[in-house]
Order: C-alpha cells, then sequence, then structure tokens
C-alpha cells in the first residue's frame, strides 16, 4: 500500500499493533522424532448420572464382559444397534454448552491434590500449566491431518494455569441442527454398542435392552506431561477391564467403537488413515491400552468384533506413504501448548484468547477483553480465591 493514500493511515491515527502471531498446521512443518510423553497418571475420577448431574464418585464405571468365544473369530453376533432407537433413547441435550463444568466441579473439590508444594516458588493454585477435557487435546493432534472441520478453542490463564474450552464452529453447529435421521441412528448405534458389552459389575452382565442415556458418563482425571508441558485431563472412560493384567488406572481401562464394515481396499485405506488416526490420539492421550471395535453391515448390525492395541496402531499404518504419523501429532500439539504459552500472558479471568483456525489455513487468534463467554466461570474464581 502506498503510504498517504488512505486518510486512516495518517502517523497521528495510527496505533501501534502487535497481532499475535499464527501458527502453521501442515505435517511437514511438524516432522521430527516423538516427543517426550509421560502416561498420564489417574488422580480423581467422576460420574455423571441420567440427569446430568455430579457425582465425586465412580457411580457410572462400567465392566467391559466380551460374548465367549471373542477370540475364536467372532462368530455371527448379529447384534441390532437400531433396537430401542424409537422408544428407550434418552438424549443428552446438545444445546446446553457445559464447557469445563464438570471438570471445573472436580478441581474445586479436590483442589488440595493440585497445590504447589512448598518447596515450588510458581504459587499456582493448580500446580499446573494445562486444564483442559481429552478431547479437545484429540482435535489438537489431529490437526495436521485434518481436511474437513475447524474448530475454536478458547484459552484463559487464571492465576498461572491455562483453561482451554471447546467453542462450537459455525459450521458445527449447522451440522448439529441439520442432523439427518440415519445420522441420529448411527450416534445411537455407538452407545447400543456400549449396552452389548459393558456390565453394571466385574462379574455382571451386559443388559442391551436397556434405555440408553447420553447424559451419563464416568469420567477419569489424569496427570500427565508432553515435552515442557504438564496438564490436568479428564476424558470419558467407556469401561474397565475386570480380568486386565495390569489392574490400574488407565492400564485397565477399554474404548469401545464401532465403524462400518470394510468391503474394499478403499474402504480399508480411509479406514487406517482417517478412523485409526481419531482412535490413536483419543486413547494415546490418557494411556488407554486397548480399543474393542465393533464392525457394523449396512442393516446397522455388528458382524465382527477386533481388539486394537494402541500401541500397535502407529504400525497398522506405517506402510501408507500417505498416512499420517503419530510423531507429527504429538509434535503439533506440542508447539500449539508453546504458543499458547507465548501469546496468553494476561492472567485474568475476564480475559479471553480465541485461537481459531480452518484446514488448510494457519492458526489465528483474537482477544476478548472483557467477554460475554467465560472459559473460566465466577463461581470457580471464588471458590479457588477461598
Ligand atoms: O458438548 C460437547 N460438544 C462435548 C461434550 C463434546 C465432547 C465431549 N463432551 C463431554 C462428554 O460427554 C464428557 O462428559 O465432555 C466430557 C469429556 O469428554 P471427552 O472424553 O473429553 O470427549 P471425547 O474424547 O470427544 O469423547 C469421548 C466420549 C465419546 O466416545 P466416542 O467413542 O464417540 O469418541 O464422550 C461421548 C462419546 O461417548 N461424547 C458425548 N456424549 C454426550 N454428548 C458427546 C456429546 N456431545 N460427545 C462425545
Ligand atoms: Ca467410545
Amino acid at each position: 500500500r502506498g503510504l498517504g493514500q488512505d486518510p486512516s493511515d495518517s502517523p497521528r491515527l495510527k496505533i501501534p499493533h502487535v497481532s499475535p502471531p499464527s501458527l502453521k498446521t501442515h505435517p511437514s512443518c511438524h516432522q521430527g522424532s516423538f516427543p517426550f510423553y509421560r502416561l498420564p497418571s489417574e488422580l480423581g475420577f467422576f460420574s455423571l448420572d441420567e440427569k446430568r448431574c455430579y457425582h465425586g464418585d465412580g457411580r457410572r464405571l462400567r465392566y467391559l464382559s466380551l460374548p465367549v468365544g471373542m477370540d475364536s473369530g467372532g462368530a455371527s453376533l448379529g447384534w441390532d444397534l437400531m433396537d430401542g432407537f424409537e422408544d428407550r433413547y434418552v438424549r443428552r441435550n446438545e444445546d446446553e454448552k457445559e464447557g469445563l463444568l464438570h471438570l471445573l466441579t472436580w478441581v474445586k473439590e479436590n483442589r488440595g491434590l493440585l497445590r504447589a508444594n512448598g518447596r515450588s516458588d510458581s504459587g499456582r493454585l493448580v500446580d499446573r500449566d494445562f486444564v483442559s477435557w481429552r478431547g479437545h487435546l484429540t482435535k489438537i493432534l489431529c490437526t495436521p491431518y485434518e481436511t474437513q472441520e475447524g474448530w475454536i478453542l478458547a484459552v484463559t490463564l487464571f492465576k498461572g494455569t491455562l483453561y482451554i474450552s471447546e467453542r462450537e464452529t459455525a459450521a458445527s453447529y449447522k451440522r448439529r441442527k441439520e442432523r439427518t435421521r440415519e445420522q441420529e441412528k448411527l450416534m445411537y448405534s455407538g452407545y447400543k454398542f456400549e449396552s452389548h458389552l459393558c456390565a453394571d459389575s466385574p462379574d455382571g452382565s451386559p443388559c442391551p435392552s436397556e434405555v440408553v442415556n447420553t447424559n451419563e458418563a464416568f469420567c477419569s482425571v489424569l496427570l500427565g506431561r508432553l515435552a515442557s508441558h504438564s496438564f490436568l485431563v479428564s476424558g470419558e472412560v467407556d469401561c474397565k477391564d475386570p480380568s486386565s493384567s495390569n489392574p490400574s488406572p488407565p492400564s485397565c481401562y477399554v474404548e469401545l467403537k464401532t465403524s462400518a464394515q470394510m468391503r474394499s481396499p478403499h474402504q480399508e485405506r480411509s479406514f487406517h488413515r482417517y478412523k485409526l488416526l481419531k482412535w490413536w490420539c483419543q486413547s494415546f492421550l490418557l494411556g488407554i491400552p486397548l480399543i474393542v471395535a465393533g464392525f457394523r453391515n449396512p442393516q446397522g448390525r455388528i458382524v465382527s468384533l477386533e481388539k486394537f492395541r494402541t500401541s500397535a496402531i502407529p504400525q497398522l499404518v506405517r506402510g501408507d506413504r500417505q498416512s499420517w504419523d503419530p510423531a507429527v501429532c504429538m509434535n503439533f500439539c506440542n508447539a500449539f501448548l508453546s504458543h499458547i504459552k507465548k501469546v496468553v500472558t494476561t492472567d485474568d479471568p475476564r480475559v479471553v484468547f480465541v485461537f481459531s483456525w480452518e484446514p488448510g489455513q494457519d492458526v489465528t487468534c483474537t482477544v476478548e477483553a472483557d467477554s460475554d463467554h467465560l472459559v473460566v466461570p465466577e463461581w470457580y474464581v471464588q471458590a479457588l480465591s477461598q
């Protein structure tokens, strides 16, 4: 731009402005060796009941109960995952944006476990660099390979700790509101699958005809570290394997997944490239070692079950040159968390830094000085300041 062409260019009106640097997301920018990642350790857990009420206990933890003979080929299971969609389905209200609510409730009730110890000079109320949901970190990990959906992550620095909370993008709001009946059924089928494999007690049996209520959840709360970043993370855990060789969490936890039966090499490739990427990121983050997958036919019946060891997934995709690299996911996450630390330096619960990303572009950031959509709610500020 030529100087002086625009009246607002007059030196008198110029406001010094340093825009926060953007961050590149392309895989080629994040190659390298796998960064340090410590297996997360469980610090606690909580449950959400059928009305989505918080309980500081494990009442909604369920136990894996595999059908006998699963390892002998699976046989023809034939479970009908659409059963109950019309009359035994209670859906969580997705218009109610909870943000970090339940996780912060856990922190509030367990803040003694998170205080900086005497020798630490951090003086932080919560002695962690970051607090977030596992699902948000999964989105960060998948970013270098994501070509469809962008994200918005809102971040606030409060007493030395960075809180990360997702905001729904306009596109994902639209997709949610325009979900077809077929898509609704597909979502239901994932939960129904859990009913076939989970029992309420370690030696109990699943009740496949139960009401599916997506308000219910068991969430584990864990301490983790990625390179120089310490974090407190919480994620929903599907079940515990009562016969696990390592009974201590998260090693005894199991993730349940459904996917369409693969009928062509093309479908198999896209399963490896897209599905396994998300499955690996999600389970690796919490240190969940086992994924039990059910493959459904077009009629919505489970035709086979397969176990995936989380640690073995990267080898399954390594042969494909156009596939993903777990090191890129983790290096990008490391870079993004470092970026957040560099950009978010105002320690104030009223200030929200909004990081946005769309496929093919860099991560950008805007600041809301007195935000209407707080990441850290007032009740939490009050409770922790006591
Ligand atoms: O409000 C939202 N848009 C979301 C809320 C999105 C993602 C999660 N959540 C809630 C979850 O219900 C849970 O209470 O946050 C809490 C922590 O979840 P997370 O572990 O961090 O989330 P994520 O890893 O994305 O999802 C784990 C499981 C899902 O399993 P699958 O196998 O589908 O990945 O949480 C469940 C689902 O079973 N889940 C949800 N349950 C109810 N409503 C939702 C949702 N919108 N999204 C995921
Ligand atoms: Ca699941």
